[in-house]
């Protein structure tokens, strides 16, 4: 069991005193080893050897995904190429992948902290987990792989994919924990009710679900079909990878290890530093990292903090579940519309699946959405009034609650494409 209970119940001044001194010491080291941080503290007229404090993190430089690109590959390396043990990538939507090198070190402090999110979720070295994420340049499979091991669990690293084999193996080896996509998670609970596989022979307990946003409603849907308690874990490459952040059996927000992330939330406009508890986009300064530190990485997500001390002990400031990115909202007839919003709505409605496609549409300069949803394989039906009062609830759902008048299409179980990673559920025609 790895629980850093010094560091993950400090005071917060203890707190501050350990980040204040890291970032001191990166801001020292970026300066002298990225001539990108030179010249954009040098803009600021910021001096490193002056930044002595946490409380003057909000003076220094954003650091944004374009910049990434334009160094690309190693530009913002601080370490010498003979240092970094590993490279890890994330495909973009457009263009060269977005890289992120690693030190020995590195590598320690990242088995760490995902060793410390899985203790969080009680999983020790009695378990055998079994890793669903893609193992590869993503992130998540070798990033939970390291960890698991080092809380001393037995590893399957089986990666994304083969549901037949994840389900053989699952019973088979008697897998007691799952990490995976939620959407996947989904997924395979449907594939086990399906394969008439009785959940009383799995020996399944625990799920470790991240890398993309799922709702409350989700949870409770995956946490039925598969029989166990479900915990969020959160991360992103360019910070480290998975165990940014992940979730105690409170489920009231997920633990920031804030000794190695100093998280803020900034108005996504004005740039503005905002209070615990109020909305905004996520910014995180990964202190620790010796072969790529970046100063204010601006996430693009969407939550709130919290820094109440947890009913768990911890004092680790806390985030909420994602309510979406600040660049994935989509914005129809001048209505913000995230999908997790209209995921809730659907999963709400008992009839559905929570498995669905958002297409959006601009036909003379009117935006359109269309929702197909598929219907649960209970309620699937021949009679179309049973359809078509099924159709009326959901289009009544996301008009009442999101003012948006959308086309439902009502489609077959399993006809929607299955995802082994993150899910796709928008399709945007509109050229914006
Ligand atoms: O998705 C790392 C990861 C792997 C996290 C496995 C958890 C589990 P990227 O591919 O760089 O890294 O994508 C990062 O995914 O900025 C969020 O928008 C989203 N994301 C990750 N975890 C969560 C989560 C990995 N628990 C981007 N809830 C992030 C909501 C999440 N969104």
């Amino acid at each position: 069991m790895i629980w850093d209970s010094k560091i993950e119940c400090a005071s917060r001044d203890e707190m501050h005193a350990i980040q204040s001194k890291k970032l001191s010491q990166m801001a020292k080291r970026v300066y002298k080893t990225v001539p990108f941080y030179k010249q954009k503290l040098d803009e600021k007229g910021i001096k490193p050897e002056d930044i002595t404090d946490i409380s003057q993190l909000k003076d220094l430089p954003f650091t944004e995904k374009t910049d990434l690109r334009d160094n690309y590959p190693f530009g913002l390396f601080t370490v010498p190429q003979s240092e970094i043990v590993r490279i890890h990538a994330s495909s973009g939507t457009t263009g060269k992948p977005t890289v992120v090198g690693y030190t020995q070190n590195d590598i320690e402090m990242w088995s760490d902290v995902v060793a410390r999110s899985l203790t969080m979720a009680g999983i020790s070295n009695k378990d055998i987990i079994q890793i669903a994420y893609g193992y590869g340049l993503f992130t998540g499979g070798i990033g939970l792989h390291y960890g698991a091991e080092k809380v001393g669990a037995s590893v399957i690293p089986i990666s994304g994919g083969n549901t037949a084999k994840q389900l053989t193996l699952m019973e088979d080896f008697g897998s007691t924990v799952i990490a995976c996509t939620p959407s996947y998670a989904a997924y395979l609970g449907e594939a086990i009710a399906k394969a008439n596989i009785p959940l009383s022979k799995l020996k399944l307990k625990t799920g470790v679900f991240g890398a993309e946003p799922w709702t409350e409603e989700l949870r409770t849907e995956i946490e039925q079909s598969l029989q166990i308690k479900a915990f969020d874990i959160y991360g992103l490459s360019e910070v480290i990878g998975p165990g940014v952040s992940m979730e105690c059996e409170h489920a009231c927000g997920n633990h920031i290890f804030e000794d190695h992330f100093i998280p803020e939330i900034i108005n996504p406009e004005t740039h503005e530093v905002l209070p615990f508890g109020e909305l905004g986009e996520l910014v995180f300064t990964p202190v620790s990292k010796e072969a790529m530190p970046l100063l204010r990485y601006r996430t693009r997500d969407l939550t709130r903090l919290h820094a109440d001390t947890c009913a768990c002990g911890r004092t680790l400031v806390r985030m909420e579940k994602c309510l979406g990115r600040s660049d994935d909202m989509l914005i129809i007839r001048g209505v913000n519309v995230f999908p997790s919003q209209i995921e809730s709505i659907l999963l709400e409605i008992t009839e559905t699946s929570p498995h669905y496609l958002l297409i959006v549409s601009r036909e003379h300069n009117l935006d359109s959405l269309e929702i197909q949803v598929e219907i649960a394989e209970v309620f699937w039906s021949d009679e179309i009034k049973d359809l078509e009062r099924i159709r009326k609830k959901i289009q009544h759902g996301i008009a009442s609650i999101l003012g948006l008048n959308a086309t439902i299409k009502l489609v077959e179980p399993h006809s929607i494409a299955r995802s082994e990673g993150k899910a796709k559920r928008v399709i945007d025609n509109r050229k914006l």
